[in-house]
């Protein structure tokens, strides 16, 4: 597709939230340059443009995180009571509300996903993560894991670049009101909201070394993850990257739990609300430019309403309006990196080059920035590489089955296990096919419903642990006492 036309970012969304020019180390509840002056860009992946430089830890500034983290643990954080550690969850809550809109606007800049997204989703979800554990912090005896469940030490976190300012809530609001303190890494290409938080950890007073954030690529993850100071990993990211982790703490006494990558069934039936599905099937594949790990990149849909769904989604992508991620109406940001618009480019090129057929609506990309169109595959067989690959990206495989049973067999046939939907009117097959599924989470009739009160997580090849709930709780203590 050629693109036509350039813009640049609202004026007004620089003078909403102050982007410094250059960030260092969040260690120690101060901003620290790193011990070897290394720093590396962060650009808006909507214009190419340089948005900041951001320090690259090496291994001795993580050792420092850790250390500073490990002192704030032994002499605050363990010590305090889980109704004191309850009030900072509160107090860090509120700050992410009232500063929500600086949060929406930096992550859209950062990341490229729409404002609407940002604003709506990722935001209010973080900031109910941290209420909903705020809650939970002083009530751990009653969380059905133990009397007395005690706190691991230092966890450090590694998360990914799709949901930045999430997923660092979704690792730091459990860790800290289960008593732990963290070291965590945010991804190279989205490291600013999470240079935000640190400011509000400030504003919020919490203890010096409860939370320190260290900015760096992959090695610096590596250096979290090989660190003997470190009790605990968490880690959300690639399947291969968590493989690696987990070769890695293999037989040291660190606790580990792995969020990996997904290859979700969208599973229509004929007897479902097809419009209702329709809308289920776009919010599955193209929110957040499907850059989502329990994306529904593979529909499944009944061959006798086919033809049907397969048209009516056409007809209603015809209506999304790709573009300026700034842009209040936009329903289809910018790809977050170079890198991974070059993956999705390969994996698309494969389905048509193994014999899927391609479509995509008629829309004009802007001429700079990182930009995919939303695309659907049909024709798709089981062996094909977009079926079986997570494309991480906009864009659907469509595979048809007959019977329930095939489409359950077909569901299942990844080495995936992360989520899964069902669209049916008829509860008692809902039922009946959700017990079947070997993934995770399972929804019927919606689709990317997060919230924090029910458990996230993979089986097979998408981890182990859960995050949110009750569950949530339990990868960040000791409930057995052998740690
Ligand atoms: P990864 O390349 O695995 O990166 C994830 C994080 O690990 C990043 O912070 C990355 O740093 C860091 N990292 C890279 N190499 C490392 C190493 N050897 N040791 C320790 N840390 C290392 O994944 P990604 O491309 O950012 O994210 C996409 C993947 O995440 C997809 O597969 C997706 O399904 C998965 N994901 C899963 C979930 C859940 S909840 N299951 C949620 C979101 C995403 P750099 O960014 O600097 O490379």
């Amino acid at each position: 597709m050629t693109p036509k036309f350039e813009y640049a970012p609202a004026p007004e969304s620089r003078s909403v939230v102050d982007i410094a020019s250059s960030y260092g180390l969040f260690i120690g509840g101060e901003f620290v340059d790193p011990a070897d002056g290394k720093s590396f860009k962060t650009v808006n992946p909507a214009t190419e443009e340089k948005l900041s430089d951001v320090s690259e830890a090496s291994a001795a500034d993580v050792d420092k995180a850790v250390r500073a983290a490990r002192r704030a643990y032994d002499r605050t954080w363990s010590r305090m009571s889980g109704a004191e550690r309850g009030k900072y969850l509160y107090r860090i809550a509120r700050l992410l509300q009232e500063r929500a809109r600086e949060f929406a606007v930096l992550e859209t800049l950062d990341n490229g996903k729409p404002i609407k997204e940002s604003r709506d989703v990722d935001v209010p979800t973080a900031a109910a993560h941290f209420f909903y554990h705020a809650g939970w912090a002083d009530k751990l005896e009653y969380a059905g894991l133990g009397p007395a469940p005690k706190s691991l030490g230092v966890v450090g976190q590694v998360i990914p670049w799709n949901f930045p300012l999430l997923m660092l809530a979704w690792k730091i609001a459990p860790a800290l009101a289960t008593g732990n303190t963290v070291v965590l890494k945010p991804a190279e290409t989205t490291p600013l909201t999470a240079l935000l938080f640190a400011e509000v950890c400030r504003q919020a007073d919490l203890p010096p070394g409860v939370v320190n954030i260290v900015t760096g690529a992959g090695p610096t993850g590596q250096a979290i993850v090989e660190h003997p100071g470190v009790d605990k990993i968490a880690f959300t990211g690639s399947t291969d990257v968590g493989k690696a982790i987990a070769r890695a703490v293999a037989g040291t006494r660190k606790r580990v739990t792995l969020e990996l990558g997904g290859k979700a069934a969208n599973i229509v039936f004929d007897d479902a609300a097809i419009d209702q599905a329709v809308e289920g099937i776009v919010n599955g594949i193209f929110f957040n430019q499907g850059h989502v790990c329990c994306a529904g990149s593979r529909l499944l849909v009944q061959e006798s309403v086919a033809d049907d769904v397969v048209h009516r989604l056409q007809r209603r992508l015809r209506t999304l309006r790709v573009g300026d991620p700034m842009d209040k109406n936009t329903d289809v940001g910018a790809i977050n990196s170079a890198a991974q618009l070059a993956r999705i480019t390969e994996l698309t090129e494969a389905g048509v080059a193994e014999g899927a057929q391609r479509w995509s609506p008629d829309v004009e990309l802007p001429k700079r920035g990182y930009w995919f169109a939303p695309t659907v595959f049909t024709g798709v067989s089981q062996a094909h590489r977009i079926a079986r690959e997570e494309i991480f990206g906009p864009v659907l495989s469509v595979l048809t089955f007959r019977t329930p049973d095939e489409a359950v067999a077909k569901a299942n046939n990844t080495p995936y296990g992360l989520s899964a939907g069902i669209w049916s009117e008829k509860g008692s097959r809902v039922l009946a096919i959700a017990d079947k599924l070997r993934a995770g989470v399972v929804w019927a009739n919606t689709f990317n419903r997060f919230d924090p009160t029910s458990p996230f997580g993979g089986y097979k090849e998408s981890g182990y642990g859960r995050e949110g709930g009750r569950q949530g709780l339990a990868a960040y203590l000791d409930t057995e006492g052998t740690h």
